[in-house]
């Protein structure tokens, strides 16, 4: 396939970019496109170039898929001093996206023109980088210091509107990029669309924005990238020596590699068995349970604008669920998502009621009530007397087990768990739980639905917790061992956060309810092999009524925004180390991090052993969307890979000695590290 073709037209030519699906600078792109500029440069009978791309979008940037691997040149750097200092005027014209590397071709192009509803953008810092194509040295001088130094730092895209309005755009026109190319070349070519030279422009960064952007600054990512803008103030060569080698510096980093895993494990989880499978169409659904998770599934639907039907027991109930409803797409209005008649619109397509005959026509259920497993039999026997046949029966229960719920229908095909994460409307991660009888088609409207609500969809079997919880209830136990063994609480919670969680495990107790954890754990207790380890401090806490932030009281005391130690958490583990005749050790941060992550990289491993996950980056998508893990680790599992997998067996040998029964190596781990593989050599394919 040719990814660059050229067309003359008389005086004028154009260039067209094709590198299905998102235009990805690809080296054939580079090669194509840098040798039809010097062609059409050295053409004396060329007055002037358009420059565009096919397909849904143009360049999206350098091509990802090509980090990593041996340089082929022309590298885009190259690509686009051959566009600045071509003789003949090019005018770039961009549609869909124009990204990183997308958005440095046009920046070296001499005239840029956006079609209505274009986004341009350096989202580099997402990947733990900086634009390193010219993009930190010429936007400071297409456009004001401020905007150039917020686009190189939060990623974010601006649109059309506010492109032309800073300058960064020429003009923006309704149309197809090639009749719009066409009509733009000939107006450069009449001159009635100006072209400039970006290198001749002047420098409009200065050192006082550069100042209060380093303030703010909370990333080594964030720093590079401000003092690679800050030598836009040289000429232009010089600053791109200096750019490109911090672009380099950063392509090194660890950093780097645990973010570029997390843009490839949000799309790579998409892939899945059932994929082929022929989806339903989904134009109806219905809610049970109007709880803070039922109300946010049925925000999460209407935000997809589809009509919601939603039930509850009693009319106050019904009510509730309305109110919080509201408040849930005001909240969408206030972060400008929607506007207050769209609030409206939506609030009109939703039903509340007590009436479970209201069910009878939509196209899926979602049932997120009371997590017990007597009512969920309950509720879903009622469902298959009321829904339609073809109708979606799902579940949102977050641990109990999908096909014994399926068993309460006759349709068992039919029924499928989606484990959606607090707040609902706004976390990203959606778990498909698939039952041993779910059909392909389920599964894979699933997936589409997932889509449609905008949350990232991963495949799990069925067990205790699926995929997220079970991991989740195995590493949680090693942050109470530490409790116990003398670790104070706070310190294990900032030492993660240190590491990049947003917040440390007792924290996030605090946050979701301690008694829920409490009853989980009096559940399970009749299960609770006698050899293992169990730590009680939770327990005291719970016995004294303080379950976290919603009772003001939890590990933590919460007195409005402030959070300070609630020092009896620290007697009640002290009393049980007494009880047990445990002497208090010290830990530092870096040994609870290394206990913490060797206990996640355990359960991730027997996850994807046990074939519950796909494979291991569907577990550390799982962790990055919808367990705030740091993106710039990747995840579980790439972090087991960064660590080194000899690393982590030998470490987990060492922790073995104080305890057998709960540290133990898993089989894929250890043959892994024995055969110097990793989990990524498992996800090739993917
Ligand atoms: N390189 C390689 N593959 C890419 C790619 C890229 N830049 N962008 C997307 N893909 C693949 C993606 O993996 C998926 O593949 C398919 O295209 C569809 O993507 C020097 C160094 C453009 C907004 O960070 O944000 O330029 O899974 O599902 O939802 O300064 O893709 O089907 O096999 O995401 O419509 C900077 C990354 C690079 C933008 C479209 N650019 N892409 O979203 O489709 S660094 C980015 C996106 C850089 C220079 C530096 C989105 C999109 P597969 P998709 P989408």
């Amino acid at each position: 396939m040719t990814e660059v073709a050229v067309r003359r037209e008389a005086d004028i030519a154009l260039i067209c970019l094709n590198n299905p699906p998102v235009n990805a600078a690809s080296f054939a792109l580079r090669k194509g496109l840098s040798d039809a500029v010097g062609e059409l440069g050295a053409d004396s009978t060329v007055k002037a170039i358009a420059l565009y791309a096919a397909g849904r979008t143009f360049v999206s940037g350098a091509d990802i898929k090509e980090f990593g691997k041996p340089l082929q040149y022309p590298i885009l750097p190259e690509v686009c001093s051959t566009l600045e200092k071509c003789p003949k005027p090019i005018v770039c014209v961009l549609h869909g996206n124009a990204l990183g590397g997308g958005l440095e071709i046009a920046l070296a192009c001499h005239a840029r023109v956006g079609i209505t509803g274009v986004k341009l953008g350096l989202p580099e810092v997402n990947l733990g980088l900086l634009p390193g194509a010219g993009g930190t040295q010429r936007l400071p001088r297409l456009v004001d210091g401020h905007t150039a130094l917020t686009m190189i730092t939060t990623g974010k895209p601006v649109s059309a509107e506010a492109a032309l309005d800073a300058g960064l755009l020429d003009d923006v026109r309704e149309g197809a990029p090639e009749e719009i190319a066409l009509a733009c070349a000939r107006d450069v070519a009449a001159g009635t669309l100006a072209t400039k030279v970006t290198a001749e422009q002047a420098n409009r960064l200065t050192q006082e924005t550069i100042g209060q952007f380093r303030t703010k600054a909370r990333s080594e990512v964030a720093e590079r990238a401000i003092k690679a803008a800050e030598a836009a103030g040289l000429p232009l060569e010089e600053g791109l020596k200096i750019e490109r080698a911090l672009f380099k510096e950063a392509m090194a980093s660890d950093v780097h590699k645990g973010m570029k895993h997390a843009f490839f494990a949000e799309r790579a989880v998409a892939k899945i068995p059932e994929a082929d499978a022929q989806p339903r169409e989904l134009k109806s659904a219905g809610v049970i349970g109007g709880g803070t998770m039922g109300s946010g599934i049925a925000t999460a639907m209407l935000l997809a604008k589809m009509p919601v039907v939603l039930i509850e027991m009693q009319e106050e109930r019904v009510e509730f669920a309305k109110q919080t409803i509201a408040k849930n797409l005001d909240g969408a209005v206030k972060r400008g998502k929607l506007s207050e008649a769209g609030r409206d619109g939506l609030l009109a397509m939703v039903t509340c009621t007590t009436d479970m005959q209201a069910l009878a026509g939509v196209d899926i259920v979602v049932e997120a009530v009371f997590e017990s497993m007597a009512v969920k039999l309950d509720v879903f026997g009622e469902l298959d007397k009321i829904c339609k046949p073809g109708a979606i029966l799902a579940t949102n229960t977050s641990y109990l087990n999908v096909d014994e719920i399926a068993q309460a229908t006759g349709r068992p095909e039919d029924v499928i768990g989606l484990h959606f994460f607090s707040p609902a409307h706004v976390m990203r991660l959606l778990e498909v739980v698939v039952g041993k009888d779910t059909a392909p088609e389920i599964v894979a409207t699933s997936f589409r639905l997932a889509k449609r609500l905008r949350k990232i969809a991963v495949r799990s079997e069925v067990c205790d917790g699926f995929i997220g919880n079970r991991i989740l209830a195995h590493y949680r136990k090693s942050a109470n061992y530490m409790q116990l063994d003398g670790a104070p609480f706070e310190q294990i919670d900032s030492a993660l956060e240190k590491f990049g969680f947003a917040m440390g495990p007792f924290a996030v107790g605090d946050l979701a309810g301690l008694d829920i954890g409490w009853a989980t754990r009096k559940r399970q207790a009749e299960f609770r092999p006698p050899e293992e380890r169990y730590v009680e401090v939770g327990d005291r806490v719970c016995e004294q009524g303080w379950f976290g932030r919603k009772t003001g009281m939890g590990f933590y005391v919460y007195d409005g925004k402030d959070r300070t130690v609630n020092p009896a958490v620290h007697e009640f583990a002290e009393n049980e180390r007494e009880a047990k005749g445990i002497a208090a050790q010290e830990f530092d941060d870096q040994e609870i991090v290394d206990r913490y992550m060797a206990a996640m990289v355990v359960e991730s491993a027997r996850v994807v052993e046990e074939k519950i996950a796909l494979r291991p980056i569907d577990v550390d998508a799982v962790f990055l969307f919808g367990y705030g893990f740091p993106r710039h680790w990747g995840g579980p599992l790439q972090y087991a890979d960064m660590t080194g997998l000899d690393v982590l067996v030998e470490r987990i040998e060492n922790y073995s000695k104080e305890d057998p029964f709960y540290w133990q190596v898993p089989g894929l781990l250890r043959e892994l590290a024995e055969t110097g593989k990793t989990f990524n050599d498992l996800n090739k394919g993917a």
